[in-house]
């Protein structure tokens, strides 16, 4: 269902757990009753004109940010809400906003959580391009424009896993990976795809450092039929806002099955390959991060055990260790990608 954003909702007035699922329990009984959505449908702290509307996760208003580019304030007006009851949904409380953004992975930045938030208010996404190269009919250097323009954005609530040990869980706005790369036409020679993230050392301090770990680009990929499965997502924002820098402003991949390192920010390059591309944490510590990287309670990192994780925010009221699932609890969709390999192996 396309709907309208709606730009007055506080999100501390649709995420409170009880609010949601009561909500959520009334919709259910009012639509099994036959009521027509969106007549008898006020609660309280909701401006409810469609079911979805209401429902759509938005930044606190006081912290929305302006549009990138001209063109990006069409496509954020008419977002597709999330499908809350469709088999990736979730009934889980939303990681809060403030949470999402100051508590940050982009090494680029700098290595502390605060590091991506602190230091790159002034980061530069327009003009953006995007090279796409390798085994593909429609190579070329493209706008963001190009890129994103003939996508209909959708909101995807994921759960984020990091190999760290904490997760959160996500309103993303973006589309499906699977559908940009039907665009570019990939030749049967591609059985990969390899993502790289800009390397601009002016803009990302921790690329200007001696001491930097990582050998840039920073770099990942996926198997193609990991790329083009429905759950893998291209991201453009987070709460119906433009994406964050610290969150990989412009665009970045989501893939909520593996551990949060696969999730690539600030995407400059996507090559199809033939051969397993190399990616940054597997180029650096072999033993300790593989290609595969999917969420696995039973097979442990050397340094961690990887059976419990926190769900963040912490609070003094919740301790939050929760057990960590298969694939991150995604196993009924992607469990058949990986039938017959050994998963502590192709770790
Ligand atoms: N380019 C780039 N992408 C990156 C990282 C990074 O350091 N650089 N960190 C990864 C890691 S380890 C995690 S857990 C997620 C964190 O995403 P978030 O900050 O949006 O929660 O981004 C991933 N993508
Ligand atoms: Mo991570």
């Amino acid at each position: 269902m396309l709907i309208k954003s709606a730009p007055d909702i506080h999100p501390s007035e649709i995420t409170p757990e009880s609010v949601y699922r009561n909500r959520r329990q009334f919709m259910k009984d009012a639509m099994g009753l036959g009521v027509v959505a969106g007549a008898g449908l006020t609660m309280p702290g909701l401006a409810a004109a469609a079911p979805g509307d209401a429902l759509r996760a938005r930044a606190p208003t006081d912290m929305q940010r302006s549009a990138p580019a001209d063109w990006w304030q069409g496509k954020f007006d008419s977002i597709l809400a999330a499908d809350r009851d469709g088999p990736f949904a979730t009934d889980e409380d939303l990681t809060p906003y403030q949470d999402v953004v100051t508590y940050n992975n982009f090494y680029e930045f700098g290595t502390d959580k605060e590091d991506p938030h602190r230091r790159s208010g002034g980061f530069q996404v327009d003009p953006w391009s995007v090279a796409i190269e390798g085994e593909v009919n429609k190579p070329g250097v493209y706008d963001l424009e190009d890129i994103v323009n003939p996508h209909t954005l959708e909101e995807r609530i994921y759960r984020l896993r990091c190999v760290e040990r904490w997760s959160m869980v996500i309103p993303w706005v973006g589309f499906p990976l699977a559908d940009l790369i039907k665009r570019f036409e990939p030749t049967s020679k591609a059985k990969y795809v390899a993502f790289e993230t800009l390397v601009d050392p002016e803009q990302m301090p921790a690329q200007r450092s001696r001491f930097s770990i990582i050998d840039w680009p920073y770099r990942e990929g996926l198997r193609m039929d990991e790329a083009m499965h429905p759950l893998t997502f291209l991201a453009v924002g987070l709460y119906g806002d433009y994406m964050p820098p610290q969150n990989g402003a412009p665009i970045r991949l989501v893939v909520p099955w593996k551990y949060g390192f696969k999730s690539i920010k600030s995407i400059v390059k996507i090559r199809f390959t033939e051969e397993e591309p190399a990616t940054s944490w597997s180029m650096m510590q072999p033993n300790e991060y593989g290609f595969y990287a999917n969420v696995n309670p039973e097979v442990h990192h050397p340094r961690w055990r990887q059976d419990m994780e926190t769900r963040l925010p912490r609070t003094l009221f919740s301790f939050a260790r929760i057990p960590t699932e298969m694939f991150n609890g995604y196993g009924d969709q992607v469990a058949h990608l990986y039938e017959g390999m050994d998963l502590s192996r192709y770790y």
